[in-house]
């Protein structure tokens, strides 16, 4: 499929996709945020692909926020429907089943650090600066910002975070847990694809299961958490990836991993 205002390009199981809308340092529109939704379903048929990165094109910016131009606009029930579209395109990538990196390159404010944080971790340039400043426009954040950012740091860092928003740089970002990584500009792409490329190399249906295991688990008590993690580790099993990697470990040699389902 070609997009208007992003690209997908496919190496070695890994794709990237690039937000890429220079006029307005890649903000989300009506339009995008459509595109991101199909550019998540392109991705999840595609078995080939084991492992997402998403960035944003120029060093500017990975995304600015929601479309403020469209935002001005908007009355209370279009403001709703302009929110659930958001939420759909978050919830479609935090619900890939496969892993998603994003690679911040620069501001991720508003619906774009939204954006990134329904991914699965988050790797930034030393230049990326996060923010939630939906209240400076009389707003607060509408594209799940409320809910997953106070569920990865905390309420109180949060709460605090949106009642002031504040801008923070890359390391104070790193400090709050909401980044894992800090990289030199010219080595972000480079050292993304590296763990993308480690990543690649694992079974499908184990990266699923892991993935399913931790994002659901961790929105239950604990114990219902661990059921679901022995019902996500006995599906490893349907693969025969389960077989292929202890028995590559038994035979002192490296797994080749191929996610088919065991006959
Ligand atoms: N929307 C639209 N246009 C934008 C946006 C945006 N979010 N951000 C930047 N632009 C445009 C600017 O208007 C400017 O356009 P032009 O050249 O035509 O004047 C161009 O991009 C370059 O921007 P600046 O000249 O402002 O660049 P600076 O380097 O001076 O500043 C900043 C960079 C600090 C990133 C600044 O552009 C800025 O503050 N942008 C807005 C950031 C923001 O407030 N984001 C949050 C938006 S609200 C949101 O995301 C809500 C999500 C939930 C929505 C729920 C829906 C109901």
């Amino acid at each position: 499929m070609s997009y208007e205002s992003l690209t997908i390009q496919i190496q070695d199981r890994t794709a990237i996709l690039t937000i890429n809308r220079p006029k307005a340092l890649n903000a989300l529109n009506t339009a995008l945020l459509q595109e991101l939704y199909e550019a998540a379903g392109e991705i999840a048929a595609n078995e080939e692909i084991r492992v997402l990165i998403m960035t944003g094109a120029g060093e500017k910016a990975f995304v600015a926020g929601a479309d403020i131009t469209e935002l001005a606009q908007l009355n209370a029930l279009e403001a709703k429907y302009f929110a659930a579209r958001g939420h759909m395109t978050m919830t479609a990538f935090q619900k890939l089943p496969i892993p998603v990196i994003a690679a911040v390159n620069g501001f991720a404010l508003g619906g774009g650090l939204e954006l990134a944080l329904a991914c699965d971790f988050i790797y930034a340039s030393e230049t990326a600066k996060f923010g939630l400043p939906e209240i400076t426009l009389g707003l607060i954040p509408g594209f799940g910002g409320t809910q997953r950012l106070a569920r990865i740091i905390g309420k109180n860092q949060a709460r605090e975070l949106i009642f002031t928003g504040k801008m923070l740089s890359a390391q104070d970002a790193l400090q709050m847990g909401i980044v894992n990584r800090v990289i030199a500009p010219d080595q972000l792409m480079a050292e993304t694809m590296k763990t993308a490329a480690g990543i690649a190399s694992k079974g499908r249906v184990s990266l699923n299961a892991a993935k399913h295991a931790v994002n659901h688990g961790t929105e239950v008590d604990i114990a219902s958490g661990c059921e679901i993690e022995i019902d996500a580790f006995a599906l490893c099993f349907a693969s025969s990836d389960a077989a292929e990697g202890t028995r590559a470990f038994l035979e002192k040699r490296k797994p080749a991993f191929t996610g088919n389902l065991r006959k």
